[in-house]
């Protein structure tokens, strides 16, 4: 399987959810101005959207958009007990998984990371986010993963609240999302996840400072 990713991109979540697995898997780099990967391959061939995650399976078969991606993974590699097999569990992942991909990763994080929108914009994107995070912080009260146990809807999540880093939004107003981060931090596949993603990020820096 290839991952086509960009560090500290939505992307990730499939990183953390490949590493959950235990599996193998190819990780390509684009970077997401150019539209290329580092190997020089147009990456608009792959997705004409021009967005990651993408994955290539063994099959040769494209697949994109998270909440697909995360659960092909979930499906490919059923002992990691990643996603609930059916009925109302399967149904609340998928919540979960629209919830984190709609309401916060476009919905409040997107406008951060385009320099065309005003400031002013981007702080009514994250005034409209206090309800969206509020609720997130009544449902994770008291608990320890969105579901019963970890999900790949976790390592979307994880991997959007990571982006908090990057706004001037201090994560402490909700103390249970707060734990829930600092928590997910230290789980090993994440923190591994987190760990190469950020030399990747620095290394790609570079190359744009160059
Ligand atoms: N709806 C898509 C969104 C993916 C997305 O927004 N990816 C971002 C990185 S976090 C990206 O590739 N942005 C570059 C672009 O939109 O040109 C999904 O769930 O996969």
């Amino acid at each position: 399987m290839d991952l086509y990713f960009s560090p500290f991109a939505c992307s990730m979540a499939s990183r953390i959810a490949l590493y959950e697995a235990d599996a193998q898997a190819r990780f390509i780099e684009v970077d997401l101005r150019t539209k290329r990967t580092l190997g020089g391959e147009d990456f608009l061939a792959v997705n004409p959207l021009g967005q990651v995650p993408a994955i290539r399976t063994d099959d040769g078969d494209v697949l994109t958009q998270n909440p697909a991606v995360l659960q092909y993974i979930a499906e490919r590699y059923p002992a990691a007990g990643l996603a609930p097999q059916g009925g109302m569990e399967r149904l609340r992942l998928q919540q979960w998984l629209c919830f984190t991909g709609t309401e916060l990763h476009k919905a409040i994080f997107s406008p951060f990371f385009d320099p065309s929108i005003p400031d002013e914009a981007k702080s009514r994107a994250f005034e409209k986010g206090n309800l969206r995070l509020g609720y997130l912080n009544s449902h994770l009260t008291g608990r320890e993963f969105l579901l019963d146990t970890f999900s790949v809807a976790d390592a979307y999540l994880f991997t959007v609240l990571n982006w908090f880093m990057v706004t001037p939004v201090d994560l402490k107003k909700w103390p249970a999302i707060h734990d829930y981060y600092t928590r997910l931090k230290e789980r090993p596949s994440v923190a591994r996840a987190f760990a190469e993603e950020q030399a990747l990020y620095a290394a790609a820096q570079a190359r744009r400072n160059v």
